[in-house]
């Protein structure tokens, strides 16, 4: 229900008119505008189907010029416009919240120039991410901003989360500079793929898992070293069980568990998610903690995410939306991860979601930079309104 969700007032923007679809139809070509209400709707959902906008318009344009005449055309007018990607945002920042014009860069998705040299990458801003890791890699390069880079790759079970941060020291200074990734996953993140996904743990069940890759440039050595790294800390107990592997088969499948929790737990029926940083020692603290305070009500507490940089994913479902576990949940995990001195966005960003709670980790100084560069930029606050910043 949009009111309980929302409870906001759409702001005075104008109103989409027929004159202003044909001048959108004389920019583009009249198949990239799209009022039909059945295809503009899966542009109005996001993907975990958290926000619901009422764009009655999609624009998809092919080229900057285009975009920039559009955009002229609605900072005249004073239309608002969402522009949206891939659209698997997880903060309601890419749909729009009431009518604003859904600008799809979907088609503008050209990769312009690779400079085998440098090793930089020009490429539209709809690109999608394993298309130029495709693209890269016949120049033999890879995209550092791979979520799933393959090397070598290793998954195991490790007793708690304080054997986590001893592994994960333990592995910098083992591994240095070939280790890729190092993820965790607790139990009930790795049973929600299991159980609800049918995917095959490839190990047996344990509290806490951990992916690590590696990725050298010579696979040998790199083998080598992640095989001794493992040996020595099956022998030390921090790690009790584990499965290594450089098939690209068989790593791809430890990669699809981990990145699988995301969409399962999503099965559960509805997820409340939150995406924070958190120094290292106190990472895994709020789990346990949620869990405590929600009881029963939750259907699955559970935590994973990138140790490497903080950032930790706590995932809450409940079987269908209500209220009082969100009153439960926050400002309350934004008031735990203050005081923690952490974040309250780590990589999912701001969005529709959490403006309101921005506060808890910018000062007001820092708001006001913000909120300054925005007004050079988008005087008229046409661009994605209602997300990031709060009024
Ligand atoms: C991941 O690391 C994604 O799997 C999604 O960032 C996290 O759904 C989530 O909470
Ligand atoms: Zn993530």
């Amino acid at each position: 229900d949009l009111d309980e969700k929302y409870n906001i007032e759409r702001k005075k923007f104008g109103v989409v008119t027929p004159t202003d679809i044909n001048y959108f139809k004389s920019v583009l070509s009249e198949d990239r505008v799209l009022t039909d209400e059945s295809e503009v709707m899966p542009f109005n959902i996001d993907w975990i189907k958290n926000c619901r906008g009422q764009s009655q318009v999609v624009l998809k344009p092919k080229t900057v010029e285009e975009v920039s005449q559009i955009l002229t055309h609605c900072n005249a007018k004073k239309l608002a416009v969402c522009p949206q990607g891939g659209n698997t945002g997880l903060v309601g920042g890419s749909v729009p919240v009431f009518d604003e014009i859904v600008l799809s860069l979907a088609l503008m998705n050209k990769i312009i120039s690779l400079d085998e040299i440098s090793g930089s990458l020009v490429c539209e801003a709809g690109c999608i991410l394993e298309n130029l890791e495709q693209h890269a890699k016949e120049h033999n390069l890879i995209m550092p901003l791979d979520l799933g880079a393959k090397g070598t790759c290793h998954i195991g079970g490790v007793n708690n989360f304080e054997d986590i941060l001893k592994l994960y020291r333990s592995a910098k200074l083992s591994l240095g500079e070939i280790l890729s990734a190092f993820e965790m996953a607790d139990a009930a993140a790795i049973d929600a793929c299991v159980s609800s996904l049918k995917l095959t743990n490839p190990i047996s069940s344990y509290p806490f898992y951990v992916l690590i890759e590696t990725h050298g440039s010579n696979e040998t050595h790199d083998s080598e070293k992640l095989g001794g790294f493992l040996e020595q800390e099956m022998a030390s107990g921090l790690i009790l069980d584990g499965t290594v592997s450089s098939d690209p088969n068989k790593i791809h499948a430890m990669w699809t568990l981990r990145e699988s929790i995301s969409t399962a737990v999503l099965l559960d029926g509805y997820v409340f998610k939150y995406d924070v940083s958190l120094p290292l020692k106190d990472y895994y603290k709020l789990v346990p903690k949620l869990k405590q305070r929600l009881g029963p009500t939750a259907r699955r507490v559970c935590g994973y995410g990138h140790i490497g940089d903080g950032n930790i994913h706590i995932n809450v479902s409940i079987p269908a939306y209500d209220k009082r576990t969100l009153e439960m949940l926050e400002p309350f995990i934004y008031e735990e991860v203050a005081k923690l001195d952490g974040s309250i966005s780590a990589e999912h960003g701001i969005g529709f979601r959490k403006p309101h709670y921005i506060h808890y980790s910018k000062d007001a100084t820092s708001l006001q930079l913000m909120k300054d560069i925005k007004q050079l930029m988008d005087p008229n606050g046409i661009l994605n309104p209602y997300k990031v910043l709060p009024d």
